[in-house]
């Protein structure tokens, strides 16, 4: 017999119900408005909670870096098409002093003042300042990124929708950091703050975490008493 028979009665099947069956009937229709009505969760848009809660929601899995190539990442793209690349975007948007640029047209960063929070120094010079991708890329590749499109890998390249994938740093301790996870290098200062920007990265493009990282993640955040908030890309 046809479910759908079951799930809407007809009219004439009503009239043969005794009061009794009306009210079973009037009840399980209120049941299933309470309970039935709403649609099926979607896919966790953001998530919220403790820096452990939020190492917990990474899924632990191997990296590979074969095949990894910088230039499967496209970047600095200008997404918006107002002429600042992505990393000059990110030098505006952290700057704590005036940004100068380099021509009227205001395509490029000429000077300004940034606060690299991994070794606690500024720089005035854009020149001294590196755009670092929290997450680097060959890592992002290996966590999962070798299964996305390259216009994913782009968009994850140049984020601008959220702050912590891309920070501005002292440029030798960018090119020290290179692309190691926390297990392998962490900054000088500021380490839980280091830990809460890498696992929000990490759960907002869907990225694994290696077993050798998830245990110096957690050992990390032990000392840390972060929250997450983050949204997925
Ligand atoms: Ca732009
Ligand atoms: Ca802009
Ligand atoms: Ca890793």
């Amino acid at each position: 017999m046809p479910r759908a028979t079951h799930l809407s009665p007809s009219v004439p099947v009503l009239r043969t119900l005794g009061p009794a069956g009306r009210l079973l009937l009037a009840l399980g229709a209120v049941l299933a408005l309470v309970l039935g009505v709403r649609p099926a969760p979607a896919q966790a848009a953001s998530f919220t909670g403790t820096l452990a809660q939020a190492i917990a929601q990474i899924p632990t899995a191997g990296e590979s870096n074969t095949g990894y190539d910088r230039n499967l990442f496209p970047h600095w793209v200008d997404a918006n098409g107002d002429c600042q690349n992505a990393r000059q975007e990110v030098l505006i948007s952290e700057a704590d002093a005036t940004v100068m640029y380099t021509t009227s047209g205001k395509c490029t960063v000429a000077s300004g003042r940034w606060y690299s929070y991994y070794d606690r120094v500024s720089w005035t010079n854009p020149g001294d300042v590196d755009i670092d991708h929290m997450v680097p890329l060959a890592e992002a590749w290996g966590s999962g990124a070798r299964s996305w499109t390259t216009a994913r890998r782009q968009a994850y390249a140049n984020d601008l929708g959220d702050h912590r994938t891309l920070v501005g740093v002292t440029d030798n301790v960018n090119q020290a950091k290179g692309d190691k996870d926390p297990n392998d290098w962490m900054p000088t200062y500021d380490r839980c703050r280091y830990v809460a920007e890498w696992v929000a990265v990490k759960i907002r493009w869907g990225l694994s975490a290696d077993s050798a990282e998830k245990s110096a993640l957690s050992g990390y955040a032990a000392g840390c008493s972060n929250t997450v908030t983050v949204s997925t890309a």
